[in-house]
């Protein structure tokens, strides 16, 4: 990690709104070239699906992309975004779930159906017992399409809504819970979130398919979310991007690392030791 990543750290304003708000919008942390690469990946990862049968009208999640393609890989560690997510969530950290979506016009007329609303991590949010829910993890979602405008299966979410337990429903099931809003956005944006944002995926009335790639970083004791067939990466990265791919030294370093388990801890001793504690 180049220490000139720094000037990309996390400001006062930043904390601020993602503490408060639970989400944080920058705008241009791709370069028009980097969405030009990455969206050939996506689109020869796509192809490849709709070849193999996938349904064009319907939403294609794909998970564990990353061993896909380079220009993936080098977001993982993207020096735009990472000191941020450290700043946010410290550096006992790694990449613990990716998937990426393209959602495609689905040929239907508008409706004003209820969205599938949730917060994310399944179980942990049934399972800990606390009030409010614990952050545990955000996700970086890097927008490679243009969904500056309602109706390109935005991604939507309410917010502040990452300290609330309940979200209240429609009681009818038409229409968005109060405060909800569509994030709408230009090709390049990374948002970050909160895992307790209420969110939602959403039909696509446009004629233009929406590309996301979505990156989720939490504590080192969280276990993985999807396959992660990473650990190939390991011996050509280098070696905050290794812990990254969730390489350590043994077990009880995800709990009690060691140096050689946290490469981002030393690094940042160094370069950011207010961070270090
Ligand atoms: O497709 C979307 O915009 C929503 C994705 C989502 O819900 C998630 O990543 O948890």
């Amino acid at each position: 990690m180049d220490a000139s990543c720094l000037k990309y750290a996390l400001t006062d304003e930043e904390r601020r709104q993602f503490n408060e708000q639970g989400y944080l919008i920058i705008e241009n942390a791709l370069s028009p070239e980097q969405v030009t690469e990455l969206t050939t990946e996506f689109d020869r990862i796509y192809e490849d699906k709709l070849a193999e049968g996938h349904d064009s009208r319907t939403a294609l999640f794909y998970p564990n992309f990353i061993p896909d393609a380079d220009a993936f890989q080098n977001l993982v560690d993207y020096e735009k975004v990472l000191p941020k997510v450290w700043g946010l969530l410290g550096w006992n950290i790694y990449l613990y779930h990716a998937h990426m979506i393209a959602t495609p016009p689905n040929g239907k007329p508008k409706d004003n159906g209820t969205f599938g609303w949730h917060q994310d991590s399944g179980r942990v949010n049934v399972e800990m017992e606390s009030h409010p829910r614990p952050r545990l993890s955000l996700k970086v979602a890097y927008f490679l399409s243009d969904v500056s405008e309602p109706d390109r299966g935005n991604f939507w979410i309410v917010p502040g809504s990452h300290l609330n337990d309940n979200l209240q429903m429609p009681a009818d099931r038409q229409g968005q819970p109060e405060g909800a809003i569509p994030v709408c956005v230009k090709p390049g944006t990374a948002v970050f979130f909160d895992r307790r944002l209420w969110h939602a995926g959403t039909p696509n009335w446009s004629e233009l398919t929406r590309k996301v790639l979505f990156y989720g970083y939490g504590y080192r004791w969280i276990r993985t979310k999807d396959d992660m067939t990473v650990q190939h990466l390991w011996e050509r990265s280098d070696p905050i991007r290794r812990q990254l791919l969730g390489a350590g030294v043994n077990c009880n370093g995800h709990y009690s690392p060691t140096d050689a388990d946290v490469p981002l801890r030393v690094w940042l001793k160094e370069h950011q030791p207010e961070l270090v504690r």
